[in-house]
């Protein structure tokens, strides 16, 4: 989640929507270098790739799903809550959830209404973010990070018999989850396993040492040379409600089998992770963060090792990058989102395009713009 808030990131947050809207002039270099970033080209229109799938209400962070042949996508509500932009991302204060639905690609798209509301959740403080959905024996799970009522992130988990909601939210978080953006994947073998963490606002480095510490910031700014911060993942008992055995690191390896370091801000985790199998093989997806690329890494297992392969989403519009993949009717997609709509970092519209494998198990790279 959005943090170290640099000049240049200043710079594209209040000069990228003029950019847009007027084409940027060249004398203003420093706004021109930052708008270059998300190809937002000086003198030039924008074109999108693909649209946003709703307009109605903001939406970001689509985790998409199919069932019963229909698709759902478990989107962030983004609200425009009057909250200056921060380091801790306090001006993503989303309040609630809206499911969205479509019975194809490039078909009707529904809001179905407040699925979740964080009034209804006994330990939530603030800020509900990017959730997951899974689905088993007749009832939906939906799985959120919010912050306590101490500022602490954690993951909880409601449920449904409607893919759509209404969601009753459990009492308490899930036992040992911490950090962000739960994604949650189902194997063939039918055992499923969470995802989840992110650095920075995500609070991930403040529980290196197992327990939660309020000044955690060393291990992302003061260890340069270390392994970096892994993504954690924790198989789910059957109930889907609980952690079984401890959580693990999702490690990510470089061709020489040695894990990616702190300061390889280009290739290392930072946020929005998501699970998807191809041809047997586990490919574990996530978002670079303050560089702004969504980047892919394959293992044998669902709980890693995973080797990196390279970037297949390059920078979108706007700060924040998350996305999902699914399969459906042969076909490989990707959701995610941009600040098309708005031209503001927490306001954004999620959308979908294909997504391609090449016959090399390669990830063909996709430019959100055209
Ligand atoms: O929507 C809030 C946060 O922004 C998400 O949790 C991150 O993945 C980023 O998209």
């Amino acid at each position: 989640m959005s943090k170290q808030f640099t000049t240049a990131k200043l710079i594209l947050t209040l000069f990228a929507p003029l950019c847009i809207l007027s084409a940027c002039n060249s004398s203003t270099k420093k706004t021109a270098d930052v708008a270059d970033s998300t190809k937002v080209d000086t003198g030039k229109k924008v074109k999108y790739l693909s649209q946003p799938l709703i307009s109605s209400i903001y939406t970001a962070d689509p985790s998409a799903h199919v069932f019963n042949g229909k698709i759902y996508i478990y989107p962030s509500h983004d609200i425009n809550a009057g909250i200056p932009e921060n380091d801790n991302g306090d001006h993503f204060a989303m309040k609630d959830y809206h499911i969205l639905s479509m019975d194809s690609i490039g078909g009707k798209v529904t809001d179905n209404g407040v699925a979740l509301d964080i009034k209804d959740i006994p330990w939530a403080g603030r800020q509900l973010w990017a959730p997951d959905a899974a689905y088993k024996n007749g009832t939906y799970y939906l799985y959120f990070p919010v912050k306590d009522k101490k500022d602490v992130f954690h993951i909880g988990v409601a449920t449904s018999a409607n893919p759509v909601g209404p969601f009753k939210a459990e009492p308490e978080p899930i036992a040992g989850s911490y950090s962000i953006d739960p994604a949650v994947f189902t194997d063939t073998d039918g055992k499923t396993y969470m995802y989840f963490g992110g650095i920075w606002g995500g609070q991930l480095q403040r529980w290196t040492t197992g327990k939660y510490e309020a000044d955690g910031s060393k291990t992302d700014s003061k260890q340069e040379d270390a392994p970096a911060i892994s993504c954690k993942v924790a198989l789910l008992k059957p109930d889907m409600k609980t952690f079984d055995g401890t959580v693990k690191d999702a490690v990510i390896l470089d061709s020489l089998g040695k894990p990616l370091l702190t300061k390889d801000h280009d290739r290392r985790f930072f946020e929005g992770s998501w699970m998807h199998k191809y041809n047997g093989k586990y490919y574990f997806t996530y978002s670079t963060g303050d560089t702004h690329f969504l980047c892919y890494a394959i293992g044998n297992s669902p709980l890693g090792p995973f080797t990196y392969k390279g970037v297949f989403m390059k920078p979108v519009q706007g700060w924040t990058t998350h996305h999902s993949i699914i399969e459906i009717k042969g076909k490989w997609y990707i959701f995610y989102h941009d600040t098309q709509l708005s031209g503001k970092t927490h306001l954004r519209n999620v959308k979908v395009t294909e997504l391609q494998h090449n016959a090399d198990g390669s990830i063909k790279l996709i430019d959100p713009f055209l």
